[in-house]
């Protein structure tokens, strides 16, 4: 029988989070994917393992590389960004640093945006240049910068939009039209927007990385990492990075939490995104507000880029208080249901001071260079009910 609905028209995107890549016939009938706990698998033969060693025959062969519930969770995720092929790792930091270790050596350059979080930036400035990589900083909001910045040894060019923590937003296209120039990889981390929100791949970017410990896991209760992009550059990753330089892996268990967190990834940030709309609404008019930053309030300086490149402008918000870092710390200690917790994309909503936690890598000169400023508060709208969020922000306000 044929659906007409669905009649030449690609599955939407929770429906491919909810079943791609999986046949419960396959599997006794388990509606749920199995978890395969093993660290290696059994050769039919001393040939077949051979054989699938030098890549000659399909299967699989030991558990750092790949495993059939990570394959699940890289083929859901490949399609979800529109790439050709995915790639899990045990942290958001290890899908980064394997792209980057896998495909750079020394005399290749990268350009970065000058806004990351705090660890990546670290990684970028001084963990890449001890081994001859030259690591050069844009301000990819003016691209002219970065075009000032790209040469024939442009080997990539990294960014987050919107960017962690003050959700700056980078035209992505335009970036993309620059760097080709100079054949430079576009690798984006789209952990702020997720897949339901934005998709970097359409708008000509390469690599798509992501800390899965985010939105994608939903829950904060694990670590995880995920790299989409062509399928040449992550089988690289996979025999390079993943295999002999940070053999970083994901837990299958982990796959099986993230491929739950999947299933109402895009009702999530529906969530997420309509509270933290009615959350940045109240704070902009908020007498105690010095400055806030969500993209989705019509003043936001990138609100139209944003509406373009996003079809939602998601959970988080950042905001400054008159009075500075003493305000802001006292109202963090005000709050009673929203929690002092790094991390984000979680059901919980979370608040966080940048310049003492996630950013504190960078030096004070830099955080006042970059943007992120010594007061400046980043929350992660969770998935509470909205009028207890906005109820509990506004007794704690009252209250500073
Ligand atoms: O290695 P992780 O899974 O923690 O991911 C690293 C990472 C990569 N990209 C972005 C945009 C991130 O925000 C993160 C982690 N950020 C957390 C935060 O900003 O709260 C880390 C807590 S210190």
């Amino acid at each position: 029988m044929t659906n007409p609905v669905r009649r030449n028209r690609p599955q939407g995107l929770s429906t491919r989070a909810i079943h791609l890549g999986y046949d419960p016939a396959s599997e006794q009938g388990a509606l749920t994917p199995p978890i395969y706990m093993t660290s290696t698998f059994a050769f039919e033969t001393a040939e077949a393992g051979s054989e699938m060693f030098k890549g000659e025959r399909p299967g699989y062969i030991y558990g750092r590389t790949r495993n059939p519930t990570q394959t699940i969770l890289e083929e859901r995720m490949a399609s979800l960004e529109g790439g050709e092929a995915g790639m899990t790792t045990a942290s958001g930091m290890a899908a980064m640093s394997s792209v980057m270790m896998s495909l750079l050596s020394a005399g290749d350059e990268v350009v970065i945006d000058h806004t990351l979080y705090g660890n990546t930036f670290a990684y970028f400035t001084q963990a890449l240049p001890r081994f001859g990589i030259v690591v050069r900083i844009a301000d990819f909001m003016n691209p002219e910068t970065l075009t000032a910045q790209l040469s024939e040894k442009t080997r990539a060019v990294y960014f987050e939009t919107p960017a962690n923590p003050n959700l700056r937003v980078i035209d992505i296209a335009e970036i993309v039209r620059r760097a080709h120039k100079v054949n430079a990889l576009v690798v984006v981390d789209n952990t702020f927007a997720t897949p339901a929100l934005q998709r970097p791949l359409e708008y000509g970017a390469d690599v798509i990385v992501h800390s899965a410990t985010k939105y994608l896991g939903g829950h904060g209760d694990l670590l995880g990492g995920i790299l989409v992009g062509p399928k040449d550059i992550v089988t690289k990753v996979r025999q390079t990075g993943l295999r002999w330089i940070t053999g970083a892996t994901l837990s299958p268990f982990n796959c099986f939490l993230l491929l739950r967190g999947l299933k109402t990834l895009e009702i999530r940030m529906e969530r997420h995104s309509a509270s933290a709309q009615a959350m940045a609404e109240f704070l902009a008019k908020h007498p105690k507000v010095e400055s806030i930053s969500y993209p989705g309030l019509p003043d936001f300086p990138q609100h139209a880029l944003a509406k373009k490149q996003m079809s939602g402008f998601g959970g988080l918000i950042g905001f400054e208080l008159e009075g500075g870092v003493a305000r802001s710390m006292a109202l963090m200690n005000e709050l009673k249901l929203i929690t002092r917790a790094v991390s984000l994309g979680d059901a919980e909503t979370l608040i966080q001071h940048p310049a003492s936690m996630t950013h504190a890598i960078y030096g004070a000169e830099e955080r006042a260079k970059h943007g992120i400023g010594d007061g400046l508060l980043r929350l992660s709208i969770g998935l509470e009910n909205t009028d207890d969020i906005l109820y509990d922000m506004e007794q704690a306000l009252n209250a500073v």
